[in-house]
């Protein structure tokens, strides 16, 4: 029973990703790579029924075309005694054979006919030109038509195993792709020193590409031999078996298959250095936002505390008027008024009792006045606390942003990638936080803060300011029964004088109401801090969560791949 593979990804999902990947720092320079890449996975993944593509490698006259000729049946390349003969690389393609983006500028296309009894034919052949023996400006072109074979021979000469210009290259090839090596011109070597040079081939082969001591296969055989049907070592049959094997439909799968494992794995091992240095980024730029925001914090927490202690008035107000609704009884009205308007009102009955017009016209100016002022004072407060900007914090917010900016930057990122917040947008979002929680301090804060003073005074200072009135309204009721009762007359001086008792008596208790308020108007104060504090904790978090997310989205096409990969690694 064969092992279950996991099934390849298919193109069309790797494509975009690698294009999102590619705008990572680090991967920046490698997109054309990487999209050669996905291009290359994707010719081999869709069209594995192709004819396989063998390319020749090698340096000059180590007899590539030779070989080429000898396995075709046929003298399709040109073989030479000049060197180099052959200059640019040329694609041999049976008649019906698809070779699509092989063939480009710089590249040869010829067409052959199968030869049935050719050791090797029906495939399609590269014959590249040694990479030294062409100019600088082609190579590439000869690069990429070779990075597209699906199987490398590298053809050497007796001495020289593997040059340094095409080792470079086919390191990078053999890492996705199968490389068989074929040491030439048997013919000329004794049994000793075949085996000698095919073991520092392997040995060399091994080291400079990187492979493993099995994967690196040596035939020894002679490609002007075989031509004449002649095999002086007696690899040849071995070679052919070989490669009729790649040739086969099971083996051109499995060549394509690991070809594209291959790529898979080529592309995740750039990957995921290049996701760690993202990483290494976003921590540079986190903690640089982080460190500015903390310090902004604290600064705004104290402003916002001072602002708080300038609408203080006001807030006492509102806790007034707040605790005269839970209030009954005579004071209550009092304890509606501030200092001011209290005096003015007291002042009213202390006149009223000389002339009552004069009182009542004292009483009607001093609550106006008092209106006037809680308005004044509640407009003042709102300025004061929400729209009254400070320099000093907002230069702080701007050094914040300045600094995560620059970490960017020192990261080699522009910062508009990051969706790092600027000044005006964290001062707006500061000023909702602040509106919102001058907001809360007027309401809810108050509301709490009172029902927490009403919990004890409503059955203490209540009956205690409560009490004497009482006793004087029972006492005026007495009088009024008594002088009934004996048929007096209680003068209009009677009344007067005990409803400014009564007056004066409650004033007392009001004020008494007002003094046992002073710690809730602080505590007002300490929960409307408080609220701010958390407004300010949230607006941190979320400026700093801004950043993380645009760091997942960038990341996530790359680990999306890395992921996709991780079963072929
Ligand atoms: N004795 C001997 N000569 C060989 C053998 N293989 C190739 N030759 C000769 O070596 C010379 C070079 O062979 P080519 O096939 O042209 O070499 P190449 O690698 O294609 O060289 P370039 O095209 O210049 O890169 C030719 O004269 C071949 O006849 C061999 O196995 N034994
Ligand atoms: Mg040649």
């Amino acid at each position: 029973m064969p092992e279950e593979l996991p099934l390849l990804p298919a193109v069309e999902l790797l494509r975009p990703l690698v294009e999102g990947a590619s705008s990572l720092p680090g991967l920046a320079s490698e997109q054309g790579r990487l999209s050669r890449l996905v291009e290359d996975y994707g010719r081999g993944v869709l069209h594995s029924e192709r004819a396989i593509v063998v390319a020749f490698v090698g340096a000059t006259g180590a007899g590539k075309s030779t070989l080429l000729n000898a396995l075709a049946g046929d003298a399709l390349a040109v073989e030479g005694t000049t060197r180099p003969t052959s200059t640019q690389p040329v694609v041999y393609a049976p008649e019906d054979a698809v070779v699509g983006s092989l063939i480009g500028p710089g590249v040869k296309s010829v067409r052959y006919r199968v030869h049935p009894a050719a050791p090797w034919s029906g495939q399609v052949f590269v014959d590249t030109p040694d990479l030294n023996s062409i100019a600088a400006e082609h190579r590439e072109r000869a690069a990429a038509v070779l990075e597209q074979a699906d199987v490398a021979l590298v053809v050497m000469h007796k001495g020289a195993v593997v040059e340094a210009t095409q080792a470079e290259f086919l390191a990078g090839f053999a890492r996705r792709r199968r490389l068989l090596f074929v040491l030439n011109f048997a013919d000329q070597l004794t049994v000793a020193s075949r085996e000698a040079l095919k073991s520092q081939a392997a040995r060399v082969a091994a080291s400079v590409l990187k492979l493993s001591a099995d994967e690196v296969q040596v035939f020894a055989i002679s490609a002007s031999e075989a031509k004449t049907g002649r095999d002086p070592s007696g690899e040849w049959p071995r070679l052919i078996s070989t490669l009729q094997a790649l040739g086969q439909e099971a083996g051109r799968e499995k060549v394509r298959r690991s070809n594209a494992v291959g790529i898979l794995r080529e592309l995740s091992d750039r990957l995921v250095p290049a996701l760690e240095e993202v990483d290494r980024v976003q921590r540079a730029v986190e903690a640089s936002l982080e460190r500015g925001i903390e310090n902004t914090r604290g600064a705004f927490l104290e402003d916002y505390t001072q602002r708080l202690d300038s609408a203080r008035a006001h807030l006492s107000n509102e806790v007034r008027r707040r605790a005269s609704a839970h209030w009954w009884g005579p004071a209550a009205a009092w304890m509606r008024l501030s200092l001011l308007g209290a005096s003015g009102l007291g002042t009213a009955a202390l006149v009223g009792r000389r002339n009552l017009p004069l009182g009542l016209a004292v009483a009607a100016v001093s609550a106006a006045v008092d209106r006037v002022k809680e308005h004044t004072l509640s407009a003042a407060a709102d300025r004061r606390v929400v729209t009254a900007e400070d320099p000093a914090l907002v230069q702080s917010v701007r050094t914040a942003v300045t600094a995560a900016r620059s970490a960017a930057h020192q990261a080699g990122v522009e910062a508009s990638r990051l969706a790092l917040p600027t000044t005006e947008e964290l001062l707006e979002a500061l000023q909702t936080v602040r509106e919102s929680a001058w907001g809360y301090t007027e309401g809810a804060a108050v509301e709490q803060a009172v029902s927490r003073w009403w919990r004890w005074a409503r059955w203490l200072l209540l009956p205690l300011v409560n009490l004497p009135l009482g006793v004087l309204l029972g006492h005026v009721a007495y009088n009024v029964i008594r002088a009934y009762v004996r048929e007096q007359y209680l003068g209009i001086d009677y009344f007067l004088n005990a409803g400014a008792f009564a007056a004066v008596l409650s004033l007392a208790g009001a004020l008494l109401a007002s003094l046992s308020l002073s710690r809730t108007a602080r505590q007002v104060r300490l929960l409307g801090s408080q609220r701010f504090s958390a407004g300010l904790a949230a607006w941190a978090e979320q400026a700093k969560s801004g950043v993380t997310q645009a760091f997942a989205q960038w990341r996530e096409p790359a680990e999306r791949l890395v992921k996709a990969v991780e079963p072929f690694r």
